[in-house]
């Protein structure tokens, strides 16, 4: 994949607007998303070993919100000789053109077959399918579209299907909140970011990504009618978890 570095908030402006995923984000996605949530990367590396371990047939898998496809690359890496179709859907056509790109460079089985759709995930039907991804990006969707989609990703999962869900969290502490906060500052700071891009970025990223409690997704996830449901991997804020119809 290629790199460009992200410069996105490095000048000051007048006034930060709304965070939106369009050519410039797209552009530089893969360094913005590297350097700014830690364990992004432990997360992908580990979906092989995940689906090596589902012992049904992926014939067919979703990534929800799958930006570049690096999700969707992570999934055709663990699957077996039998192969299955891998659906990227997004709805930010410059992510899904950088995507389409990305995923014809990468050499799969020809028994894999990759396909982007251009759509909003709260909307979009989906069909039966083995796994389902959403990284990072529930916490994009407004709080009472949550569950009815999670219950649509339930209903549409084979028995013994799995979601894996990644997602920034808060935490009810203030205080332990404001400690991760502060600690992923660090990591960004470290990552070579400005202390005047990571005002700028929390400032544009305000009311449009909206993190819920650890708690909240479990209890979500459980209602739904997930039967395991438990978080496997955390650095600082950032949770994934897995679900098991
Ligand atoms: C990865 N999973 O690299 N419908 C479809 N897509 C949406 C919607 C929506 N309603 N809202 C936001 N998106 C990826 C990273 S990024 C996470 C996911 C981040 C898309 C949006 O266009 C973007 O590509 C993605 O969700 C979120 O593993 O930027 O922190």
């Amino acid at each position: 994949m290629h790199k460009d570095i992200d410069r996105i908030y490095r000048k000051k402006r007048s006034s930060v607007t709304r965070f939106q995923f369009d050519d410039e984000v797209a552009g530089v996605f893969e360094d913005m998303i590297s350097r700014s949530v830690p364990g992004y990367r432990q997360i992908l590396e580990f979906i092989p070993t995940l689906i090596r371990y589902f012992s049904h047939p992926m014939h067919r898998c979703y990534d929800l919100g799958c930006s570049l496809g690096a999700g969707m690359i992570a999934v055709a890496e663990g699957m077996d000789r039998a192969g299955g179709e891998i659906i990227g859907i997004d709805n930010s056509p410059a992510m899904l053109a950088q995507a389409e790109k990305l995923l014809a460079s990468y050499q799969s089985s020809p028994s894999i077959r990759f396909r982007l759709q251009q759509a909003d995930i709260a909307e979009h039907p989906l069909q039966q399918s083995s796994l389902m991804l959403m990284n990072f990006t529930l916490q994009f969707i407004a709080l009472d579209q949550r569950l009815p989609l999670i219950q649509r990703i339930y209903n549409n999962l084979v028995d013994g299907g799995a979601l894996v869900l990644s997602e920034k969290i808060h935490l009810d502490d203030a205080r332990t909140n404001q400690t991760l906060i502060d600690i992923h500052h660090q990591y960004k700071a470290d990552q070579g970011y400005s202390q005047l891009e990571i005002s700028q970025k929390r400032d544009a990223l305000e009311d449009v990504l909206i993190p819920e409690t650890l708690d909240t997704h479990l209890n979500r996830l459980a209602d739904a009618g997930f039967s395991v449901v438990t978080p496997w991997l955390q650095n600082l804020q950032f949770v994934s978890i897995l679900a098991i119809k």
